[in-house]
């Protein structure tokens, strides 16, 4: 299998309610589509970057053109392509892991479609449905908040995460808690807080939390092991784990009991698996992490959470959660589940004239070199 051409596509797709997170960024959806054509077929790959940095120092703009210009000439100088190989070759480059996730999905997709095996089956899934999580954007007020957690709570979520910050965390937590005695409650800090807050996050332990999903800077391992000896509540690390190596060591120096995992910051689906054995082997749970994707990323997603080590409900949700119109056919849950798609590749596909309609900017490459 040869690269023969690319598709980067930008796409404009409103989400249905604003997602407001700890780093002050109001979250919009520009997204970067990846379409490769190879000599054996086609595949998509979605980036998951922000248009600014701030969850991490990726951003949209820069994503495409660690793509265009670096990634993709080296993936294209490969004779044999297959995923593990397309990995191998970009980690030259250091960093740039969601760049690196969306090409590494992109031809996953089209060479297991090529091959008529589905994500699931490649990576090692063992469940058709994967559990749903619906993580919940801070809020202007409790009252706001506790009316779209009452929805969220009737529609069926498994579990439901609430994002916090200082000044918005111990008071919406216990409204959710007091109005939602037995609902599966964590929290997400996005790296707001610092060591110095100890004593104000154990107060969280009040809440029966399933977990507290980084409090700490990324960097900050011994910190957050300090932490976890002081808090009830286990720990949870996002944006710290960049790589099985990182889990490995996370959870050596005690710095967490669960790992959230996302393809998109460990620089794909490859890395994420390793990350999952590791901490497979370790007795730690893990649950897969969502970055407000398409269907497309959703079906990825899905087909990761259903390996056996994730054993947490996923931040993953039907389209309706994020688009009034998703790019795929929408993506629907059942009872807090959502099927785990069985067709080859994603087992989804873009449908074009939806695609087309959000579209902003095409760029195609057909010379790599
Ligand atoms: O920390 O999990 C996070 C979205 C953007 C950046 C960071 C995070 C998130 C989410 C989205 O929580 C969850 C979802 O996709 O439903
Ligand atoms: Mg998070």
């Amino acid at each position: 299998m040869k690269l023969e051409r690319v598709e980067l596509r930008r796409i404009d797709i409103p989400l249905r309610t604003p997602f407001r997170t700890s780093l002050g960024l109001e979250l919009n959806r520009d997204i970067l589509l990846l379409r490769v054509d190879t000599s054996e077929g086609s595949g998509w790959g979605e980036c998951v970057a922000m248009p600014e940095p701030g969850y991490s120092e990726e951003y949209l703009d820069g994503a495409a053109e660690m793509i265009r210009r670096f990634l993709l000439p080296t993936v294209a100088a490969l004779d044999v392509l297959t995923p593990a190989r397309v990995a191998a070759a970009m980690a030259v480059f250091p960093g740039h892991p969601m760049a690196k996730a969306t090409v590494e999905m992109a031809v996953m997709d089209a060479w297991l479609r090529a091959r008529g095996t589905s994500y699931a089956d490649h990576l090692g899934g063992v469940r058709a449905v994967v559990d749903c999580g619906v993580s919940v954007g801070i809020a202007d007020t409790v009252d706001l908040l506790l009316a779209e957690v009452s929805g969220y709570v009737d529609q069926g979520y498994r579990r439901i995460k609430l994002k916090i910050e200082p000044g918005w965390d111990l008071a919406p937590v216990r409204a959710i808690r007091e109005r939602f005695p037995d609902v599966a409650l964590q929290a997400d800090a996005n790296a707001a807080y610092t060591l110095g807050d100890a004593r104000h996050l154990a107060a969280l332990d009040a809440f029966d939390l399933v977990m507290l999903e980084q409090p700490l800077p990324a960097g900050d391992l011994r910190d957050h092991a300090a932490l976890a000896r002081m808090l009830r509540t286990p720990i949870c690390l996002d944006e710290s784990i960049a790589s099985a190596r990182s889990a490995a060591e996370a959870v050596a120096v005690g710095a967490c009991a669960i790992v959230n995992i996302k393809a998109g910051r460990v620089g794909g689906y490859l890395e994420a698996r390793r990350i999952h054995d590791v901490c497979v082997a370790n007795s730690v749970p893990v649950w897969c992490g969502g970055m407000l994707e398409t269907g497309l990323g959703q079906a990825a997603n899905v087909a990761l959470a259903a390996l056996p080590g994730f054993t947490l409900p996923a931040d993953i949700a039907p389209s309706e959660r994020y688009f009034a119109t998703d790019v795929t056919a929408p993506i629907t849950m059942h009872e807090g589940r959502i099927a785990v798609p069985d067709g080859p590749g994603l087992g989804l596909d873009p449908i074009p004239e939806i695609v087309e309609g959000y579209t902003t900017d095409v760029v195609t490459v057909t010379r790599f070199s």
